[in-house]
């Protein structure tokens, strides 16, 4: 087993360990994503003195996993090539699937740290958006010796045990609960695939040289870098991200599958986004780095990784808390629920280097016997009491004004409110109003920003920066083949108070949502020489009030 990566051997132990957890989960029903019973585990927030010990514990987890051989499934690289071949991004099973990611590494570095308490800090970007001084020391650094330092040394030491791996061998190809079939949605038919992934795509690669391992250096390590980061990770933004009432506005759309990307809940789509490409050096100028593992699918080889997806996966357990607390659906609903439920994970390994038991995404749908909670951070006044029941979610179908270039302004989908909706109110518990806006993607675009507009003067799209009066910016992150369409879930009430206060809103004439796309980097963070924002068809918009 240790030879070769492998999920699929199911052993006696695998097959008893499955009948424990089905056993499990009846119990886990009971309790909540948010821990009914007190936890054995409390994710601190990294600015708590008292995370200091458990940084410690996770410098030796990681130079135990550094130094464990490529043969090892525990080994640092091979955990992060898991994510690089499985991890779903612009859809309804991102939070799940790290949820599992984070949740068994943690296990492997309280196992491998000696630290029987171990848990992850979580870096609370929206309370101190730079990344956290302790990151630069040591091993905790991607740039420390330890790590591998050039893409030719990663080949050289992992290209055998990925060649003699089972991910590609033995299983059904049509079959979605085999590896192979998983691997072939996301077109790594072959090793060879995987390599072209990592180093040969023209479009950019992956593994980035040790100077340049994480973008945000000790000298530089604000997020303020980027001011369209700052504001994704901003509290207004936070707390918009947690008002939706529904699990799939809350989250990523839906797709068939978790390899595919159809679009970004705001959660996902902003904060998560634009971290990951800031701390990655996708929006440094030089000198600063503009590599770094952060902004790509082999993002985990950044310890950072950790702690913000700890962050990610906290707002996600808050957002459960919430929706209990009102009386609303934590999870998909109707037929929704069992097709979400019973997405195969297929690639996760355990503490002991063994294929864990539990293969779908409804396992990971409670925090369960994970066992941890959350120090309160950022977003926590969401759980304010509130009077009564909420009225229903309401939909309003925009039109579709002006698609395709040629106008003056942005191409634009308009959508008709009920002044009532558009006046303002003063009152906390008025409805949240969120756009979904589904725009046809520009072939250049995938490392480009998607700023939304509001009511969008003419020559928003020209070569000025369109940032001013966004009403949300998005990025996309990583490797994912471009959809031809994306949709993207964005919170208006701020914009519309902003333009209300400038009096350039009436109630009473339909809202134009417009999207422009800001290129800014071409292959491996090269940058793009100043070309001019451009507008996106918007191909459907719906305006919903949660
Ligand atoms: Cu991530």
């Amino acid at each position: 087993m240790a030879d070769d990566i492998s999920g699929l051997a199911v052993s006696r132990r695998t097959v008893l360990q499955s009948a424990a957890a089905a056993a499990g989960a009846a119990v886990m029903a009971t309790s909540s994503s948010s821990q009914a019973a007190p936890a054995r585990y409390r994710r601190l927030n990294v600015a708590n003195p008292d995370a200091r010990r458990f940084l410690e514990s996770y410098k030796t987890a990681i130079r135990a996993m550094l130094a464990l051989p490529p043969s090892d499934p525990r080994n640092w690289y091979r955990n992060a090539l898991v994510h690089t071949v499985d991890c779903p991004h612009g859809n309804w099973w991102f939070l799940v699937w790290h949820r599992g990611y984070v949740g068994w590494f943690e296990q492997t570095c309280r196992e491998l740290s000696g630290d029987p308490d171990f848990a992850f800090p979580y870096w609370d970007w929206t309370a101190d958006p730079r990344v956290p001084a302790a990151m630069y020391e040591d091993v905790l650094n991607p740039s420390h010796p330890a790590f591998i330092g050039a893409f030719e040394d990663f080949h050289d030491q992992f290209a055998k045990v990925v060649d003699k791996s089972s991910w590609w061998k033995g299983g059904d190809p049509f079959d979605p609960g085999s590896q192979y079939a998983q691997l072939l949605n996301r077109s790594m038919r072959f090793p060879a695939d995987l390599w072209f992934d990592i180093h040969a795509d023209p479009r950019g690669g992956m593994f980035f040289e040790r100077d340049s391992a994480r973008g945000l250096t000790k000298d530089h390590p604000g997020l303020d870098v980027d001011p369209d980061t700052l504001r994704a990770v901003s509290l207004p933004t936070v707390m918009s991200a947690l008002r939706p009432r529904d699990f799939v506005t809350f989250a990523s759309p839906k797709t068939a599958f978790h390899s595919g990307l159809t679009g970004f809940g705001l959660l996902e789509g902003s904060p998560h986004n634009l971290v990951h490409n800031c701390v990655g050096g996708a929006y440094n100028a030089p000198p600063q780095p503009m590599g770094g593992f952060m902004q790509s699918n082999m993002s985990p080889v950044d310890p950072l990784f950790m702690l913000h997806h700890s962050n990610m996966d906290r707002l996600w357990d808050l957002w459960t808390r919430k929706q209990q607390a009102r009386g609303e659906p934590i999870l998909p609903e109707g037929a929704d629920l069992a097709k979400w439920q019973r997405e195969p994970f297929l690639f996760f390994m355990d503490s002991k280097g063994q294929p864990v038991a539990r293969r779908t995404a409804g396992d990971y749908a409670a925090i369960g016997d994970f066992a941890y909670d959350y120090e309160p951070g950022s977003g926590e006044k969401i759980m304010r009491p509130r009077p009564g029941k909420d009225a229903p979610v309401r939909r309003y179908a925009g039109d579709i004004k002006r698609s395709g270039s040629g106008g003056t302004g942005p191409a634009s989908g308009a959508v008709a409110l009920p002044p009532a909706l558009l006046q303002g109110s003063e009152d906390p518990d008025a409805p949240a109003l969120f756009a979904k806006v589904t725009v046809a993607v520009p072939p250049d675009a995938h490392t480009g920003k998607f700023h939304v507009l509001l009511n969008a003067p003419p020559g928003a799209a020209g070569p000025s920066s369109p940032t001013a009066g966004a009403a949300a910016v998005f990025a996309m992150f990583g490797h994912h083949t471009p959809p031809p369409t994306i949709t993207f879930t964005v919170p208006l009430g701020p914009q519309l108070s902003a333009l209300r206060s400038k009096n350039l809103l009436s109630a009473q004439a339909p809202l134009s949502v417009s999207v422009v796309v800001e290129q800014t980097h071409g292959p491996h963070g090269a940058m793009m020489a100043a070309a001019p924002p451009t507008s996106a068809d918007v191909v459907s918009l719906v305006v919903e009030a949660h």
